[in-house]
């Protein structure tokens, strides 16, 4: 098998024949280990589930699982990931995001992708889209980054079934025994020992996702999302943890797995590490007569903070430690809607934190959790955000002056047909005929003109519809929420490619450039990838502003990043409905140093 495995490796790097490819791909393990680098596939394909126990249906899964597999990785390995489209062709009329609904890409969420922007997975920005019937590999080092992060697909709503955990280890030292590499030679009768990670000690993890499920199949609801019959965005009916939950507990089907039961023992601490794998909602998360310290922060460690629950957006993680110091049984584990506007926060995404002291455990995991934890029902923006450190200090970075600062203010409005958008300072995004990155990396190679942009308002820059910036410039960006007069002011989650950031400063209503240039209310920022846009009305603003006011500002965050990556990266919101919509925008970092990569190909599987 390692033999047939390092075959097929050799096959991606000296370009043998397809044919023999092909013949030997089909003894490729899903997570092997070659000269050191890590060898995954990730099959994407239609089955026939029921995550919540009220009705089969089709969804799209990686290797048949929901979750996806779990990619384990160290810091600083190289990895190689296949992912493979094993959809059937679309038939249809189905054009409801400007491609075939069919397509895929995966991105591999908080992986930096230090020169290896072709890896990023979005499509039309870094690679085309996998068509069905073929595959991609994406070919990255994890470079000096540790924590918990996620790959998930980028494209459409796929990402509702199309995800799974993607855990950096510092070492081997912060591995748990069932998580070793396949072959270290270390087995799990070894002694128990404490897992080290910076600066924590700790007896094992748990990792926990936290999805959505829509009864409404996905082509429905991008359709739907896209078309001229939108009004509002239809919560998820189910909150998924780690896939699963209860819709209807008075009714369930015979063949129903009930909730997930995440397993501990008594008088130990665990480091559970959250996922935010959500489309749409701000989760909070919690466990029954437990608090939860928080550590880690999309993979900046923090100091200890203890709470008694966290809030998750999409595409954010909390590792947290957690103290079995309970009496034995089963708790809890409850999530709620955070910033929801309109909708009930009342979630039914449950699960048990079950306490096993017996060996032999026959309990049954359909029992109706009644001890719910509880939530306080005041949201509080910017929540804990100002109060966490990261723990081996400030990056004196978020000290320096900034090189510009880039407004990205967005507006929603009606199309002429009735369908929706977003915009950003006036564009919809929307995906080219080709991929950014190609195109930079071959006739469309160009050198933006730093200086005017400068200049320019936004930094906009028209030709390829994307914000250039320059190598090692450090960006301030405003990100600008609006509102109508009379409608919600919605949330939204901003998340980077390719950089993680730090998070300077909120404020509410309407940023000013100069009042608010120097307003820093982080006193210690983080280095993360996610920055949630709170809405946080300007109370004056509102009043003076009238009936037909279209674009009230009703709260902004500044984040700063460092342009140290050269490539093409998605800046977007991690609402994938807000995203689909054009809540996205690109920036082409220094696109004279990105090193082109040949092998940025689609196979046929
Ligand atoms: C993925 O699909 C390929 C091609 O159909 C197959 O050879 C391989 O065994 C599959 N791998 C997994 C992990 O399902
Ligand atoms: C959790 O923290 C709160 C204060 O934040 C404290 O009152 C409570 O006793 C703690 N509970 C546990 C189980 O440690
Ligand atoms: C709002 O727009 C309507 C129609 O264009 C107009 O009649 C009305 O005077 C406007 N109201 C205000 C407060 O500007
Ligand atoms: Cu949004």
């Amino acid at each position: 098998m390692f033999h047939m495995a390092g075959f097929y490796f050799l096959c991606i790097f000296m370009f043998l024949p397809l044919v023999l490819c092909e013949s030997v791909a089909k003894l490729q393990l899903s997570d092997t280990e070659i000269n050191g680098v890590r060898v995954y596939e990730l099959n994407v394909s239609n089955s026939r589930i029921d995550p919540d126990c009220y009705q089969r249906s089709t969804a799209l899964l990686v290797n048949g699982q929901l979750p996806g597999p779990t990619i384990r990785v160290n810091r600083g390995d190289r990895v190689l990931i296949t992912v493979r489209n094993l959809m059937p062709d679309f038939v249809g009329n189905g054009k409801s995001h400007g491609g075939n609904p069919n397509d895929l890409s995966i991105h591999f969420h908080g992986i930096r992708q230090y020169g290896s922007g072709h890896a990023d997975g979005v499509p039309y920005v870094t690679q085309h889209p996998i068509p069905p019937g073929y595959e991609y590999t994406h070919d990255f080092r994890v470079v000096n980054q540790a924590g918990t992060y996620f790959y998930h697909a980028h494209v459409g709503l796929e990402e509702e079934t199309v995800f799974g955990p993607f855990i950096v280890y510092d070492s081997d030292d912060s591995r748990p025994p069932e998580a070793m590499p396949p072959g270290s030679g270390s087995s799990s009768l070894s002694t128990p020992v404490r897992l080290q990670a910076g600066p924590f000690t700790y007896d094992d993890e748990r990792i926990i996702t936290m999805s959505e499920w829509w009864h409404r199949d996905r082509y429905t609801l991008e359709n739907y999302m896209m078309g001229p019959e939108f009004v509002h965005l239809p919560d998820a009916e189910s909150v998924l943890i780690n896939g699963k939950t209860i819709y209807k507990p008075s009714k369930v089907p015979d063949r129903c797995e009930g909730y997930s039961v995440i397993p501990v023992e008594a008088g130990k601490t665990y480091r559970l590490r959250i996922i935010g794998a959500t489309t749409f909602r701000t989760l909070g998360f919690a466990i029954a007569h437990h608090n939860l310290t928080i550590i880690e922060v999309d993979g900046e460690v923090v100091k200890p903070f203890e709470t008694t629950y966290i809030e998750v957006a999409a595409g954010q993680r909390i590792s947290a430690l957690l103290h079995t110091d309970q009496i034995p049984q089963d708790y809890t584990i409850g999530t709620i809607r955070r910033w929801a506007e309109d909708a009930d926060p009342h979630s039914n995404g449950l699960a048990i934190l079950r306490y096993t002291y017996a060996r032999d455990d026959s309990s049954e995991n359909k029992i109706v959790p009644s001890d719910h934890p509880e939530f306080p029902s005041r949201l509080i923006a910017p929540w804990i955000w100002p109060q966490l450190e990261p723990y081996h200090g400030v990056d004196p970075v978020v000290y320096r002056p900034a090189s510009r600062t880039i407004v990205l203010r967005s507006t929603d409005s009606k199309n002429p047909d009735g369908s929706t958008r977003w915009y950003i300072n006036g564009v919809s995004y929307m995906d080219p005929a080709f991929p950014i990155l190609d195109g930079l990396q071959t006739s469309q190679r160009r050198l933006p003109n730093y200086r005017q942009l400068k200049g320019s308002k936004t930094g906009y820059d028209a030709t390829l519809g994307t914000y250039p910036i320059g190598h090692y410039e450090l960006i301030d960006i405003v990100i600008q929420s609006t509102h109508k007069k009379h409608s919600y002011c919605r949330s939204h989650p901003w998340h980077t490619h390719g950089h993680s950031h730090w998070l300077l400063a909120t404020g509410s209503g309407e940023y000013d450039p100069e009042y608010d240039q120097d307003t820093r209310n982080m006193p210690t920022p983080l280095y993360k990838d996610v920055t949630m846009v709170y809405p946080s009305l300007d109370h004056e603003l509102e009043a003076s502003s009238n009936d037909n006011d279209t674009s009230i500002g009703c709260g902004w965050s500044k984040i700063r990043i460092l342009a140290d990556n050269p490539g093409v990266w998605a800046v977007h919101c991690h609402n994938t409905l807000h995203m689909m919509m054009g809540m996205m925008v690109v920036f082409e970092e220094a696109p004279e140093l990105i090193v082109p990569f040949t092998q940025n190909i689609l196979l046929s599987v």
